[in-house]
């Protein structure tokens, strides 16, 4: 068998990259290498690529330098083989042709001759042909490589095989809540009874742990003395013509958070799709969480800054009803600009909300209780009605100390009724 002398040169990198810097000589003069086994690394501005040798044979010279940029075509080294092999990588001019077939996978690992760069990068991912970025991002999300099918060229695994390998583990766990806990048999321990999850508690479940997991939430609590509205409240209710509605605190506090939001316009806001921009919103659209038989949905009313404390009663009004049938369409559950959460009819004091994206800041509200209050200036104690409330905000829009004065303000509003001499 004759021995030949072959050139390698840098082959077409695709993705549009037509050179890249030498971060790494795999070889030396002297060395045997084996078909797969990594000549150089090289790092362009969007990836980081291992040049493999396309046969075995022994490197006879070098022909670049670490630090050196290359470019598609140039010599890298020139290597002595038994016979020509394969396609691409090798220019010669000589069009000898090979038998053998291309290696399974399972064979490319590196010669024991080859340099120990190119082992060390390996680790326990040694069985695999990908390059070093490929391997270090794995190696950093302790990916096992052994577990994707690489589509490159010889089965090499790419960035995009590794990516849809991600992207697939993440779509199957965001599946259910379920997901993330192991399969058990419960009726070991005892009797159980399985129950269906409803479609609006799947899909809430999603989109709560969604928002959970990638909104860095934090919650600031503060009270607010709602004697004041108790009172008003009633009267509206004590003069109820027939067929009214009655009146709650939710319609109050969605104009005392209104009148809030325009003077703190972020907590009104959504960050655009790319995060680099904050889009602060002019109309004031409330979500409110409504509690079903079958799960929680949050229709939105809109325009509340334009409304009255009657229309928002009615309109609180119907869409609960709305909500409680089943008769909510898509429709009723966009466009909200922030959020309530009332628990306030049903008890407890504080609760931590989860934002509703792409919204950045959600309220929630717990149940008023009677308390006494000592006034230092009078120096004497009243009785005052005390509503708890939690404003759980979007941590990388909104800081603590903006979270802090928005519920004193809120407070405020709620506590004089400021909001009903500017509106309707
Ligand atoms: N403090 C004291 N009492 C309160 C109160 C508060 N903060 N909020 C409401 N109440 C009272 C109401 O005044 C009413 O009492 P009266 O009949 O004596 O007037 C009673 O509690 C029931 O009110 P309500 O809850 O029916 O009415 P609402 O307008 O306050 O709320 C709605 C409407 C649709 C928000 C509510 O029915 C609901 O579904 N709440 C649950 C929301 C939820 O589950 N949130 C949790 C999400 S996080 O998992």
């Amino acid at each position: 068998m004759s021995k030949k002398l072959k050139d390698i040169i840098l082959p077409d990198l695709g993705e549009g990259i037509d050179g890249a810097e030498v971060s790494e000589i795999s070889v030396s003069t002297g060395d045997i290498v084996k078909e797969g086994d990594t000549i150089v690394v090289l790092e362009s501005d969007k990836a980081s690529m291992e040049i493999p040798s396309d046969f075995d044979g022994e490197i006879k010279e070098v022909s670049i330098a670490t630090g050196e940029e290359v470019h598609i075509g140039q010599l890298l080294a020139k290597i002595e083989c038994e016979e020509v092999v394969k396609k691409d990588l090798q220019l010669d001019t000589e069009p000898e042709i090979t038998n053998q077939e291309d290696s399974p996978k399972e064979d490319r690992q590196p010669s024991k001759a080859s340099k120990t760069p190119v082992a060390k990068a390996h680790h326990s991912n040694d069985n695999v042909f990908a390059s070093p970025g490929v391997r270090r991002l794995a190696r950093e999300l302790d990916i096992s490589l052994s577990h994707i099918a690489g589509t490159g060229q010889k089965g090499r695994i790419t960035k995009d095989d590794l990516n849809n390998h991600i992207k697939s583990q993440i779509a199957s766990q965001r599946g259910t809540a379920v997901s993330i806990n192991k399969e058990i048999d419960f009726s070991k321990w005892g009797k159980i009874e399985e129950i269906k999850l409803s479609k609006i508690k799947k899909i809430t479940g999603q989109r709560l742990q969604q928002a959970w997991q990638s909104i860095p939430h934090v919650t600031q609590f503060d009270k607010a003395d709602i004697t004041k509205l108790d009172q008003t409240r009633r009267t509206m209710n004590n003069d109820l013509p027939e067929g009214k509605t009655k009146v709650t605190f939710l319609p109050f506090l969605m104009k005392a958070a209104v009148e809030t939001l325009k003077t703190m316009p972020d907590f009104n806001s959504s960050m655009n799709h790319s995060a680099e921009t904050l889009i602060i919103k002019k109309y004031f659209n409330i979500g409110i969480a409504v509690d079903t038989p079958t799960g929680l949905v949050v229709p939105v009313i809109r325009n509340v800054d334009q409304k009255s404390i009657d229309e928002l009663s009615l309109e609180l009004v119907e869409i609960s009803q709305k909500a409680r049938s089943k008769k909510l369409t898509p429709e009723d559950m966009n466009g909200g600009t922030f959020t309530i959460s009332s628990l306030g009819g049903i008890g407890g004091t504080y609760f931590t909300p989860i934002i509703n994206p792409p919204e950045v800041a959600i309220l929630g509200v717990s149940k008023s209780r009677w308390e006494k209050i000592y006034n230092h200036t009078e120096k004497s104690s009243s009785a005052a009605y005390v509503m708890p409330f939690s404003l759980s905000f979007d941590h990388r829009i909104i800081d603590g100390a903006a979270a802090a004065k928005f519920t004193g303000d809120f407070g405020k509003s709620v506590e004089t009724l400021s909001f009903l001499e500017n509106s309707k």
